[in-house]
């Protein structure tokens, strides 16, 4: 009897084993030198890549799941994976120095990532991020929602630009001090998916979800469909609360579009441009090209909206916090600083919030060029853009804060750790501009009086 017992209870513990290691996706993701062929060599472009390609692999997960990312630096110098958008706990965060060490040469490390929201993200670096990830270490995280809506075909495009030089290789001075006095390292080569001027394929009729990702180092694109109507459903992973046509949205690096396009019906044998709208003289990104075949039926399904948002008013009565002013001077390990409040990493002018508490962030843009601002961990909502009340119907992780340009935001954590904030240019960063704000679980002492 006794026997039995225990062959059952090794039974189960053997069955519950089994369980914990089957439940978490695990995916390897190796960081090595490797090559990339542009059109405009005869030879590939030496670049650094996950699994031998850039961008890396597309990792597809279920939210409400649990994915393992192994991590193997094959690359000479340290790295880390930060999961840009995602909220997770603060361990995973890949931030060395501030969430994890560093990952060393030969050396693995394991995320584990537990989803809690769908959308559309992205993984890079962050370590030396204005050299790894302008040499290609980039790639596409996308949570599915739990049940996938009728679309006839989904589309990433991973927006992205290189600086190359004539013998086919990537122009090797890295924050120079015309990146740094100017909007960073943007490239004369531009990609999407790591190819010039794609085309990608659909059928007339075909209602397809395109997901954008802006992983370039510094370049604000401003995508347009030229001749169709596209319909903005999310934005930085986040359901949108109402859902608008896409017309001028500055799409600054680390920020994520999905849109809802439907192919007319009488549009076989037509090609649609992808258009980038932001220097003055608009340029083409992709191109949608129409098969000449009889149109297929149209999906009707209504996209999913925000369920869960932070109300404007929820800020109403919560004073500013914290101002961060924006500016550069004379300093810094590069010559150049980008400050916040005048200071630089890691000597930081960094906030101390709390878990729950609704809290206002003003960035003050004293400088003359631009300031995609990312804060890790949170999602935040645009309040106001130089004291004038901002009616964007989304939340974000990453907001563009033009030159001289005042933005508040408003936001609540809602998980605790200490989540770097920076600039998403990725040369003013190196050069200073980022900060931390610290989420405690715990009410200070003081408050409780
Ligand atoms: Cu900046």
């Amino acid at each position: 009897m006794r026997n039995k017992t225990w062959l059952f209870l090794t039974l189960i513990m053997c069955l519950s084993f089994y369980h914990a290691a089957m439940a978490a996706q695990v995916v390897n993701l190796e960081a090595a030198e490797g090559y990339h062929q542009f059109p405009y060599f005869n030879q590939p472009t030496p670049v650094w890549e996950y699994n031998g390609q850039t961008p890396g692999p597309v990792i597809r997960a279920k939210v409400g799941t649990e994915l393992h990312i192994n991590l193997y630096n094959k690359l000479q110098e340290p790295t880390t994976i930060h999961w840009h958008g995602l909220r997770i706990d603060n361990s995973m965060d890949g931030v060395p120095g501030v969430t994890q060490e560093a990952v060393q040469p030969g050396e693995n490390f394991l995320y584990r990532l537990i989803l809690e929201e769908a959308g559309t993200y992205w993984y890079h670096p962050h370590f030396n991020n204005s050299e790894q990830i302008e040499r290609g270490l980039k790639g596409i995280l996308i949570v599915e929602e739990k049940e996938t809506l009728p679309w006839s075909q989904e589309l990433i495009l991973f927006l992205d630009d290189w600086r190359l030089v004539e013998d086919g290789t990537i122009y090797s001075k890295f924050n120079t001090p015309h990146d740094l006095m100017h909007d960073g390292r943007w490239g004369n080569a531009v990609t999407v998916n790591g190819e010039v001027r794609p085309e990608f394929l659909v059928r007339p009729g075909e209602r397809v979800r395109f997901r954008l990702i802006n992983g370039a180092n510094a370049r604000v694109f401003s995508p347009n469909l030229e001749g169709l109507s596209a319909h903005v459903i999310a934005v930085d992973g986040r359901p949108v609360t109402t859902i608008f046509e896409l017309q001028n949205f500055p799409f600054s690096p680390g920020n994520r579009l999905d849109l809802d396009i439907t192919i007319p019906a009488d549009a076989g044998g037509k090609s649609f441009t992808l258009l980038d709208s932001f220097p003055r003289e608009s340029y083409p990104l992709a191109i949608i090209k129409v098969a000449n075949v009889p149109p297929i039926e149209t999906p009707t399904f209504q996209p999913d909206i925000a369920k869960q948002f932070l109300p404007a008013d929820l800020f109403n009565k919560v004073a500013v916090s914290k101002t961060w002013d924006l500016n550069a001077f004379r300093g810094g390990k590069l010559g150049i600083g980008w400050g916040m409040n005048r200071r630089l990493w890691p000597e930081s002018d960094k906030a101390d919030f709390q878990l729950g508490v609704p809290q206002k962030i003003v960035f003050r843009n004293s400088s003359s060029r631009l300031h995609p601002m990312h804060i890790h961990g949170v999602f935040f909502r645009v309040l106001e853009r130089n004291n004038i009340p901002a009616v964007e119907p989304f939340t974000r992780d990453t907001v563009l804060v033009g030159p001289k340009e005042e933005v508040t935001i408003g936001l609540v954590p809602e998980h605790s750790g200490i989540w770097v904030t920076h600039c998403h240019i990725l040369e003013h960063a190196e050069a200073g501009m980022m900060t931390s704000i610290g989420v405690s679980e715990k009410k200070l002492a003081r408050d409780l009086l």
